[in-house]
């Protein structure tokens, strides 16, 4: 269902190129896996709406559902569904326009991602795909990864973009409190930082939090992801963010991954869940890290030293030539820790 959404271009740089976020991309991470052993490729089970539903407003799924048909009924709207206003900071953002053109800008974070026929159902798939690796470490495995796409960690309660639909880390964070577990730990080491993650849980002290990221003064969403954003509330202390500047190694890198690491450890999570973005890597096309092939053995090691029955999704990496050696690399080290 994936191949579905096939976004034909994105606005970047000033002008519309070739969508990074493409296909092939979840093409590459399955031939890498098939190439390996690292256990069972099974398709995804269907979960239904309900635990979306538990993550995501209604009104918004809704928007997601329906938007692609109301857009292309419009005469002269020959393209796909993109935003060009937003309720900023002058505007008032209380009433949710009828128009699909409002409507897009009311829910969307940014303009680069675009929703066409397929986008609904491939971005309920991929939450699909996420459970289906959910219940799998729900009924026992170590570990399990959900080869999601379209990714998930921009997209907050009633806001899409940055490439994402539905938030696939915080459906499965969610659907392990739902089944008895009392603290969850997402870790979020896509280049990106997890802004919707982070203001799904934000005032929730039952998941912690952890980003390692692009600086959002230099980064991609800009608007969240800094170190002061520790929690509120009953979440005081859940949230932690480590922004990195540009050209960033390994070492500094895994620093900052390290200390991540720690708070997991000291929160006392039962589960936890991985946004597993490799776009850290230093031949990717829209990120500033240095991250090269090996230090995803070495990462995905010290995740495994956690301990903790893990569920990884598929986030970001857009060296689609390399993403799969990167992405299973990780899943590698892993392994090799917890056997
Ligand atoms: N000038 C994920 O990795 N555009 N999303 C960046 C840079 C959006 C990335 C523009 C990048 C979204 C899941
Ligand atoms: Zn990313």
């Amino acid at each position: 269902d994936h191949l579905l959404h096939d976004m034909k271009r994105e606005l970047y740089g000033g002008i519309m190129v070739p969508a990074h976020e493409m296909p092939r991309r979840a093409d590459m991470v399955l031939n890498r896996i098939k190439s390996q052993s690292l256990g069972d490729i099974v398709g995804p089970d269907d979960f239904g709406m309900a635990p979306i539903a538990r993550i995501h407003d209604a009104d918004f799924l809704t928007f997601l559902e329906t938007v692609w048909d109301e857009w292309s009924a419009i005469e002269g709207y020959e393209g796909e569904v993109i935003p060009t206003v937003w309720p900023s900071r002058r505007l008032n953002a209380t009433r949710i326009p009828g128009f699909p053109e409002g409507k897009a800008g009311y829910y969307a974070l940014s303009a680069e991602t675009s929703i066409t026929a397929g986008t609904w159902k491939a971005a309920y798939s991929s939450a699909q795909v996420a459970l289906t690796a959910q219940k799998a470490v729900a009924d026992g495995a170590r570990a399990a990864f959900g080869l999601c796409r379209p990714p998930g960690h921009h997209a907050a309660a009633d806001m899409y973009g940055g490439y994402c639909f539905l938030n696939n880390a915080a459906i499965t964070a969610q659907a392990f409190l739902d089944q008895g577990a009392s603290k969850v730990a997402v870790l979020d080491p896509d280049f990106h930082h997890g802004n919707g993650t982070q203001s799904i849980f934000y005032e929730r002290g039952d998941v912690f939090f952890a980003s390692v990221h692009g600086d959002p003064s230099d980064a991609f969403p800009h608007f969240l992801g800094w170190v002061d954003e520790t929690g509120a509330g009953t979440g005081a202390g859940c949230n932690a963010n480590y922004p990195l500047p540009p050209g960033a190694g390994f070492e500094e890198w895994f620093r900052a991954f390290e200390n991540a690491c720690g708070k997991i450890a000291d929160f006392g999570a039962e589960a936890l869940v991985v946004s597993h973005g490799v776009d850290t890597y230093k031949n990717d096309p829209i990120s500033f890290f240095k991250l090269d092939s090996p230090d995803y053995v070495t990462y995905g090691k010290r995740i495994a030293e956690l301990g903790l029955p893990t569920v990884f999704v598929m986030e970001g990496g857009y060296a689609v030539e390399e993403i799969g050696i990167n992405a299973v690399n990780v899943l590698s080290g892993f392994d090799e820790v917890a056997g």
